[in-house]
């Protein structure tokens, strides 16, 4: 992964040859060293002392640093929230030779298909529910690297379901190999933090609190470690589903999604290991939009025509709201901002829904026709950024729903969807 880095610096070291060889071929050196040996030496002090307080009055007249509201230090390197802040260059140092220790993921992007079971009991119950926090290095796309910051190694971390009135006996602890302190915050919890004031854990160390289910949702959870937004867009963020005491309709397939950005120094598609921006997390340009923490590479969602189909839809944020769908489905129903509850509403037949950041949604629909169904954030730019994901539908053709009115040997190429292009 730094095979990038080392080709770019070689680069740079040719072009820097060539120049000095020229500047000394072409004599300009000599020139040069001729200049300051013809005046003297004090003159030369004063001239070089003027020109840097000129430079340095000019950058000093032209930065402002207000004191409430300019980006802490510690958001301007790849390594950040030490505690004290540390400088870019320290924070980068550590990074380099400490980051070595961190776990290479394969595939960090969670699996749409790992959804915990319906739970079918009655009563309410104490569960006891644990994750990890470790920073790990892992592909967003081929030869794509970057530093994720998850929960249990994925992003979006495992997602997980409880009933409403459970009691939860969670654990935190943060990976011995983590360079930064990391908490949780349940949006499911009621109390302070979430639970984020009671699981602040530095590396090595185990916090664990306990909190009752008091209403039901499907709710975000994520780090809330300062400076939150730089844990967040570093992947730190998940799904805890709180079904309600009646439970959720039977559906043959359930699925997990949710949303997150990646702010990194290379531009969309720089190989190599790379750095965060932390300028562009403060404009809310990411270089990534992703379903599930990475670009899709297979299809991994499948399903079968007369299927009833649920996806739990987050969006870890920080900046974007989701306008999320489906090409080529209408949700049959929509738990609007994943809101339950007898008196809430439940939309029918949408084509859109708002999924906003640390918030929700969940999407029911049949799957009536075979064919891949991209699911995408329809600000549809976000797809060239990676915020797709494809449902694959075997099964028949249902030609009284959908069918083409050529020969479908004889369609021309560009007539296929695009979004099929796999
Ligand atoms: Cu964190």
């Amino acid at each position: 992964m730094y095979k990038y880095l080392i080709i770019e610096g070689l680069g740079w070291l040719f072009i820097i040859i060539v120049i000095v060889i020229v500047a000394l071929k072409s004599g300009l050196v000599n020139k040069l060293l001729k200049f300051f040996k013809r005046k003297k030496v004090f003159k030369t002090i004063a001239v070089l002392g003027v020109l840097v307080l000129g430079v340095g009055m000019v950058l000093y007249g032209r930065t402002s640093y207000p004191v409430h509201f300019a980006m802490p230090a510690t958001m301007h390197s790849v390594a950040s929230d030490h505690n004290p802040p540390s400088l870019p260059l320290l924070s980068l140092w550590r990074f380099l030779t400490e980051s070595r220790k961190f776990e290479f993921v394969k595939d960090v992007g969670a699996d749409p298909n790992k959804v915990p079971s319906p739970i079918n009991r009655t009563e309410p119950k104490t569960v006891e529910l644990a994750l990890t926090t470790k920073e790990v290095i892992a592909e967003v796309a081929d030869g794509i690297y970057n530093n994720y910051w998850t929960f249990d190694g994925q992003a979006p971390g495992p997602m997980l379901r409880i009933r409403e009135g459970d009691t939860v006996n969670f654990t935190l602890t943060n990976d011995n190999s983590s360079l930064h302190n990391h908490n949780i915050d349940f949006h499911a919890t009621t109390g302070p933090g979430g639970g984020a004031s009671v699981t602040n854990v530095k590396p090595g160390e185990s916090r664990s609190f306990s909190w009752k289910s008091l209403a039901p949702g499907l709710y975000i959870y994520h780090c809330a470690t300062s400076n939150v937004s730089v844990h967040n867009s570093h992947g730190q963020y998940g799904l805890i589903l709180v079904e309600p005491k009646e439970g959720l309709s039977k559906v043959d397939k359930e699925f997990y999604l949710v949303q997150g950005e990646l702010y990194t120094q290379g531009g969309i598609g720089k190989k190599g290991l790379q750095a965060f921006d932390p300028q562009a997390l403060l404009d809310g340009i990411p270089t990534y939009v992703t379903f599930n923490g990475k670009i899709e590479t297979v299809p991994r969602m499948k399903a079968k025509v007369g299927d009833s189909v649920r996806i739990y839809v987050g969006n870890g944020g920080v900046n974007l709201v989701s306008s999320f769908h489906v090409i080529g489905e209408i949700f049959d129903k929509v738990y609007p901002e994943a809101a339950m509850g007898p008196e809430s509403a439940i939309l029918q037949n949408v084509q859109t829904t708002t999924v906003l950041p640390g918030g929700a949604s969940i999407v029911e629909f049949k799957v009536d026709v075979p064919g891949k169904y991209t699911i995408v954030d329809h600000a549809l730019a976000r797809m060239n950024k990676g915020a797709w994901a494809v449902l694959e539908v075997e099964g028949d053709d249902q030609p009284d729903i959908y069918k083409s009115k050529e020969d479908s040997n004889n369609q021309p190429k560009h007539k296929i969807d695009a979004h099929e292009g796999y």
